[in-house]
């Protein structure tokens, strides 16, 4: 049992911080928002080493920083290149864990937070979904209180199935919620942005076009084929991702231009639409190729940004929304978090 767990460790140490950067993430997609592992209404973090080890490390908001280094709340989950997410999926009000094997399998298990820890090995919630290259996410799109998941094919089929939570499982094997949504290699994100309590999906386009569409839930299906809330976006390869940065119960969008730049832009739905083109919330975090997310970790009911630069240093920055901007430059939340190419959360990795 040790051996594989010291050869990853030293493995992840001796990857530099731009080769780890530059590999391929994930293959599928991470939403890139947080989750409260202890139920304290403030976003944490969570990072996962997959490989042989599959670690799952935790890292604590108290609101000001991140507290813990080498707190395992996990020592088996999402391994090998499994594609974990985040999701409170009994309804307990703390954030749990959630890893596809997608594949021929398409496995997709939970383990429980209590807290302190995740509990459970193993433990099936469905058996066959986001077979192969799909990209599986995670939402409430019920409304139960429940996270429920979905998954997008993408490519030229574009359908989106989800299967509901029913606290000790998912329920549903084939219920095609959308059948052209998130078309070739648009990038899908989930969010109430109508604010009814139901989670929604947007896809961005990016590229030149830039166009984001939106499908709300009605709770058994998303509704709209070719609603397009912004017209232009998340231009070429920029990360988007999105949050309730205002506060005012309907989720918005973000856009990370990385790079040289680091430029944050945001557009704030109006319930039918988002608005605003150019409105920079920050003008230098998530630098190069940096991973950032999005999660509320101060509890002030507007959602945060976070920055993890992986590598050797593996530093963590945050800046907060005061509602029309992110305040902070150079705020570091923790010194030594998500090492090497580990996959945090919140991070947006395509
Ligand atoms: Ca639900
Ligand atoms: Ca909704
Ligand atoms: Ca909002
Ligand atoms: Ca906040």
């Amino acid at each position: 049992m040790i051996l594989p767990a010291v050869a990853a460790v030293t493995l992840i140490v001796q990857l530099p911080a731009t080769s780890a950067s530059a590999a391929p993430p994930v293959g599928g997609g991470f939403s890139g928002v947080a989750g409260d592992f202890n139920g304290d209404g403030r976003d944490d973090i969570v990072t996962f080493t997959r490989g042989t080890a599959a670690d799952v490390y935790v890292a604590l908001s108290n609101g000001s920083s991140f507290i813990g280094t080498g707190w395992k709340w996990h020592n088996y989950f999402a391994a090998g290149t499994e594609t974990p997410l985040v999701g409170d999926f009994n309804g307990d009000g703390r954030d749990d864990i959630a890893t596809f094997t997608k594949g021929a399998a398409a496995d997709v298990y939970v383990a429980l937070s209590t807290g302190s820890s995740f509990v459970g090995t193993g433990v099936k919630w469905h058996n066959y979904f986001a077979a192969g290259t799909e990209t599986p996410a995670v939402g409430d799109f019920n409304g139960d209180g429940r996270d429920d998941i979905a998954t997008f094919t993408r490519g030229t089929a574009a359908d989106v199935y989800v299967a509901l939570s029913n606290g000790s499982s998912f329920i549903g094997t084939g219920w095609k919620w959308h059948n052209y949504f998130a078309v070739g290699s648009e990038i899908p994100a989930v969010g109430d942005f109508n604010g009814d309590g139901r989670d929604d999906i947007a896809t961005f386009t990016r590229g030149t076009a830039a166009d984001v569409y939106v499908a709300t839930s009605n709770g058994s299906s998303f509704l709209g084929t070719g609603w397009k809330w912004h017209n232009y976006f998340a231009v070429g390869t920029e990360l988007p991702s999105v949050g309730d940065f205002n506060n005012d119960g309907r989720d918005d969008i973000v856009t990370f231009t990385r790079g040289a730049a680091a430029d944050v832009y945001v557009a704030t739905s109006n319930g039918s639409s988002f608005l605003g083109t150019g409105w920079k919330w920050h003008n230098y975090f998530a630098v190069g190729t940096e991973i950032p997310g999005t999660g509320d970790f101060n509890n002030d009911g507007r959602v945060d940004i976070a920055t993890f630069t992986r590598g050797a240093a593996a530093d963590v920055y945050v800046a907060t929304s005061n509602g029309s901007s992110f305040l902070g430059t150079g705020w570091k939340w923790h010194n030594y978090f998500a090492v090497g190419s580990e996959l945090p959360q919140p991070g947006i990795l395509w």
